[in-house]
C-alpha cells in the first residue's frame, strides 16, 4: 500500500511511519515542523531528545519520501497527492493543543483556520486527483464532550415527536481546538455523501507513552511534550513525578477521559488502514480504556513509590479549564474491536516504562520545568 502521512514528524506520525515501513508499505510523509516551532514558542521542547527529520530519514535508510510543506496550503496538498498517488492518506497534521487554541483570539483563529483548511484541502485533493484513496483523519474523543448518556460511535438512533432517524451524535467540544475537529467531522461526512469518498474518522482519546515496538533504540524516540500547552495529562504527571513535583490534577480530578498508549494508537491506525471503507464514512472511537484523572495520578504515584521509593504528592489545582469535574462517562469502542483491535499495552505496564525513560531524561525535564504549571485559563 502507498500511504501518505501528513504530520510525519509528530508524536504519532513518526512511530506510525516506522510501523508501516516495517510492514512493507511505501511511506510518504509531509510536515513543516509546526509543532516543533510552536513548542519552542512556549519556551519548551521535547523532554526526550529527538533527531532532525534528515537524521530520522537516514536512520530509516532513506526509504521514506519526505515533502516539506504546510497542509493548509492547497497547492502543497495537490502537489504531494499528485506526486505520491496514495492508496491512503493519514491526516495527523493539525494544531493539536486545546490549551493553545484558548490563549487568545489569534490562537483560536489560527487553530480553526489551519485545521479546517487542511481537512478541506485533503478532501478536495482526493476528490480531484485520487478519488478511491482512503482518508484516515485524526479527530478527538473530546468532540463529544461529556454528555450524561452513553457515547456511541458517531451516530445514534433518535426518536422525537413520534418520528425516528439515525443521526450524528451531538458534538460538544470544550475548546476551539475540539470545535475545529467537529467541523472536520461534518466536512468529511458531507464529502462522503456527495462524492462517495472513503473516510475513516478517528475519535482518539488521550495518548501516553514513550515507546512502540519499533522504538527500541535510543536514537529513534518520538517527541514527548510536558509543558502546560502541548503536554497531555498522563505524560505530564509522569514527568512531574520524575522531578519530584506534586502532580497537577485540575479541579476534583473526577473528570474521566478515554486513554490509549502510543503503541495502541499506532496499532489501531494500522488496523484501520488495513480495513478501508467502501465509499463509506466510518467513525472509530479510538481508545483502550477510560479512567478518571485521580486514578491516573494514583497510578503514577504508586509506580514512583515502587520504582524510586518516592512519596509523590498529588495537588488539586483550581481547574484552569471550563469542564465538568464529576460526570457520567461511557463511550463505546466496538468498531475497532470488530476489525481486530485488542489492547496491546496495559496502563500498569506502560507507566513504569515511561518513568524509566523519563528518569534518564531528567535533565531535560528540569530544563523545561518552568513551562509545567498551568497558565492558560479558559475563563
Ligand atoms: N489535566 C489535568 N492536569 C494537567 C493536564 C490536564 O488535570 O496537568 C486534565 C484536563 O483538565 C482534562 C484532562 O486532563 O480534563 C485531559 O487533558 P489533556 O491536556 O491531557 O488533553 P486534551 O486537552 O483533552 O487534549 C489531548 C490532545 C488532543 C486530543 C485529546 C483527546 O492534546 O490533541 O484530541 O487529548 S481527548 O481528551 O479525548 O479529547
Amino acid at each position: 500500500m502507498k500511504v501518505l502521512i501528513l504530520g510525519i514528524d509528530g508524536y504519532i506520525g513518526f512511530p506510525l511511519a516506522m510501523r508501516l515501513m516495517g510492514e512493507g508499505h511505501d511511506v510518504y510523509g509531509a510536515d513543516n515542523f509546526y509543532t516543533r516551532k510552536r513548542v519552542r514558542g512556549v519556551k519548551s521542547g521535547s523532554a526526550i531528545k529527538i533527531n532532525s527529520m534528515k537524521k530520522r530519514m537516514e536512520l530509516l535508510n532513506n526509504k521514506i519520501k519526505f515533502f516539506y510543506g504546510d497542509v493548509s496550503d492547497p497547492k502543497f496538498i495537490y502537489d504531494i497527492v499528485k506526486k505520491s498517488m496514495p492508496d491512503a492518506i493519514v491526516h495527523l497534521a493539525e494544531q493539536r493543543s486545546a490549551p493553545y487554541s484558548m490563549i487568545s483570539l489569534k490562537n483560536a483563529n489560527e487553530t480553526l483556520v489551519k485545521n479546517i483548511k487542511s481537512t478541506m484541502n485533503i478532501i478536495y485533493a482526493v476528490k480531484d486527483i485520487k478519488r478511491d484513496a482512503h482518508i484516515v483523519k485524526l479527530g478527538s474523543m473530546g468532540e463529544y464532550g461529556t454528555p450524561n448518556i452513553d457515547i456511541p460511535e458517531g451516530f445514534f438512533d433518535v426518536n422525537y415527536n413520534g418520528r425516528s432517524d439515525y443521526l450524528p451524535f451531538p458534538r460538544m467540544g470544550q475548546s476551539w481546538y475540539h470545535l475545529s475537529k467537529v467541523d472536520d467531522t461534518y466536512s468529511l461526512m458531507l464529502s462522503n455523501k456527495i462524492w462517495n469518498l472513503n473516510i475513516s474518522d478517528v475519535m482518539q482519546g488521550v495518548v501516553y507513552g514513550t515507546r512502540t515496538k519499533e522504538i527500541n533504540d535510543n536514537r529513534i524516540f518520538s517527541r514527548f511534550d510536558i509543558d502546560e500547552v502541548y503536554g497531555t495529562v498522563l505524560n505530564r504527571f509522569a514527568a512531574q513525578s520524575v522531578i519530584d513535583m506534586p502532580l497537577t490534577v485540575y479541579g476534583k480530578g473526577e473528570q474521566k477521559r478515554a486513554f490509549l498508549s502510543l503503541e495502541d494508537s499506532v496499532t489501531c491506525l494500522n488496523i484501520i488502514l488495513n480495513h478501508p471503507p467502501e465509499k463509506e464514512y466510518r467513525v472509530y472511537n479510538q481508545f483502550d480504556e477510560y479512567y478518571s484523572l485521580n486514578y491516573i495520578a494514583n497510578k503514577i504515584k504508586e509506580s514512583s513509590k515502587t520504582m524510586f521509593d518516592k512519596n509523590i504528592k498529588i495537588d488539586h489545582l483550581k481547574d484552569p479549564r471550563v469542564e465538568m469535574e464529576e460526570h457520567y462517562y461511557n463511550p463505546v469502542n466496538d468498531n475497532l474491536k470488530n476489525i481486530g483491535y485488542r489492547r496491546v499495552r496495559k496502563i500498569e505496564d506502560e507507566i513504569p516504562v515511561i518513568l524509566k525513560d523519563l528518569n534518564e531524561n531528567k535533565k531535560s525535564i528540569i530544563k523545561y520545568k518552568n513551562t509545567i504549571m498551568p497558565k492558560t485559563l479558559w475563563r
